[in-house]
């Protein structure tokens, strides 16, 4: 079995040199979607998996734009379409200097597996650009969308890809880009997700990523019988997605005592509440300040400039601000603190070692492709509600989310469950994504 999967691996390594974080989520899905298709006649033979590491197509582009001082900027546009076996090309977009072909072949990859465990019919995609939107005018922000979308349209529509937001990519951003698309092609269409309210956009979708990892979380703790309230929550990040979690696990009744950012996190023992949690939303959403400045407003907090939560002891923790910001140090801080719950609302937060770690000691761990695919399950009932041209409630919307990331938990328990009654939702995830997947390639022929 090691053989075969060193086998594959090499022969990816090879194909895909210089891309690491790619290699990364591909290895984690080999390591337990290997020996399944070796011991599953219908699947051995068919060069799935080695069809699935190749993208369907690669377009990269350049974006040039002018700054707000009259000087000229050229960035690089990506758009992976990862797969299309289940539906069309589906998922985000991120803007942020570190973005290239490796972090976003690994998130389309990713979101191939997600999609499919959404149960909603959408294949994979990420796309995005290097571009930095921090310390850019609204104009800057504006220009540089228009630009990415002038060579992006030809590429997307309705039924063929349709983007949505990630890092650096929020209402504001799909906004500018949905109203270039429209200027272009003369067409009101669900061609992106994540759209305002007055303009296609679905309730619950900006809460939808943190809303769903929360709920998967309790869909974890009811296995072992227990409830989210009362415990003790770190949660990392300070965007979007760690903002809602946020705000879920409080209204469950759960006490949140971190968020971060890339500049480091704050420490309030007394635990968030609403008051402190509007002062946050206005300071990221609104003002777009740092994380600090929350201990200005509220003293009796702590920052620690350039560190990560994780030393901070918690019950449960959910990483939510970028891939690989829990390493194998920080996995073993977390366990000897009593942590026993990881539920991933970022992609892919934490590194082989340190979701090693978390499997060898049985504790509840949910990687992201299962945990925060509330957010593009949500945007699958946008596209719904697109087609259908009408609007459903926020209870409508909320209670399909809440039933989607309940069937995404059942699926993992379907092929993850081990004799010993342990549920290993990295297996369970990575086989019912691929299966889905799978199966719809094979009835397709070889394309
Ligand atoms: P946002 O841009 O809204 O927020 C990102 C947060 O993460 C910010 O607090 C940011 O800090 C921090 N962050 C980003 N990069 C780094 C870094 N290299 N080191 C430390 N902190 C960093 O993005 P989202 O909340 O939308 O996304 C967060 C994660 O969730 C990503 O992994 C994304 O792929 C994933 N995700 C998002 C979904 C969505 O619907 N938006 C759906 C599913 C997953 P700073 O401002 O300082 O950069
Ligand atoms: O990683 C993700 O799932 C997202 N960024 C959301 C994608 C989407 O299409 O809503």
């Amino acid at each position: 079995m090691e053989s075969q999967i060193k086998e594959f691996m090499d022969l990816v390594k090879k194909r895909n040199p210089h891309e690491p974080e790619f290699l990364q989520a591909i290895e984690e899905v080999a390591e337990t979607v290997v020996p399944f298709i070796l011991s599953n006649e219908i699947y051995n033979g068919k060069q799935i998996l080695t069809r699935m590491v190749e993208p369907e197509r690669v377009l990269m582009f350049r974006v040039p734009w002018i700054d707000d001082a009259g000087k000229i900027i050229v960035n690089r546009g990506f758009r992976i379409e990862m797969n299309s076996a289940i539906g069309p090309y589906k998922g985000g977009l991120r803007f942020h200097p570190t973005v290239n072909l490796s972090i976003l072949k690994f998130l389309a990859f990713e979101q191939v597996f997600k999609n499919a465990l959404t149960t909603l019919p959408m294949g994979g995609a990420k796309g995005g650009s290097d571009f930095d939107p921090k310390g850019k005018s609204d104009v800057e922000i504006m220009r540089f969308c228009q630009s990415f979308m002038s060579e992006l349209f030809r590429h997307i529509g309705p039924n063929t890809d349709v983007p949505a937001g990630d890092i650096g990519v929020g209402g504001r951003e799909i906004g500018y880009l949905f109203g270039m698309y429209k200027k272009l092609r003369n067409e009101f269409t669900g061609v992106l997700t994540g759209k305002g309210m007055s303009w296609g956009g679905s309730l619950i979708r900006p809460e939808a990523t943190g809303y769903g990892t929360v709920y998967f979380a309790q869909n974890m703790l009811e296995t072992k019988g227990e409830v989210i309230k009362g415990k003790t929550i770190a949660i990392s990040g300070s965007g979007n997605v760690a903002q809602y979690a946020c705000e879920k696990a409080l209204q469950l009744g759960a006490k949140v005592v971190t968020l971060s950012d890339s500049s480091g996190f704050i420490y309030d023992k007394e635990g968030f509440d609403t008051d402190k949690l509007a002062f946050i939303f206005d300071l990221k959403n609104n003002k777009r300040g740092r994380i600090n400045e929350y201990v200005k407003k509220y003293p009796n907090a702590s920052f620690f400039a350039g560190e990560k939560p994780w030393g901070i002891k918690c019950e449960i923790a959910m990483p939510c601000a970028t891939q690989n910001e829990v390493n194998k140090e920080d996995a073993k801080t977390l366990l000897k603190n009593g942590c026993y719950v990881i539920c991933e609302g970022a992609n892919m937060p934490s590194t082989p070692e340190a979701v090693h770690i978390f499997l060898n000691a049985k504790i509840l761990y949910a990687p992201g492709k299962a945990s925060n695919a509330g957010g593009v399950a949500t945007s699958g009932l946008e596209m719904s509600q697109n087609s259908l041209r009408i609007v459903w409630t926020r209870d409508e919307v909320d209670s399909k989310l809440k039933k989607i990331m309940s069937d995404i938990h059942n699926s993992c328990i379907k092929f993850g469950k081990q004799d010993d009654g342990y549920i290993d939702y990295v297996k369970g995830a990575n086989i019912a994504g691929f299966v889905k997947v799978a199966d719809a390639m094979l009835a397709q022929g070889v394309v």
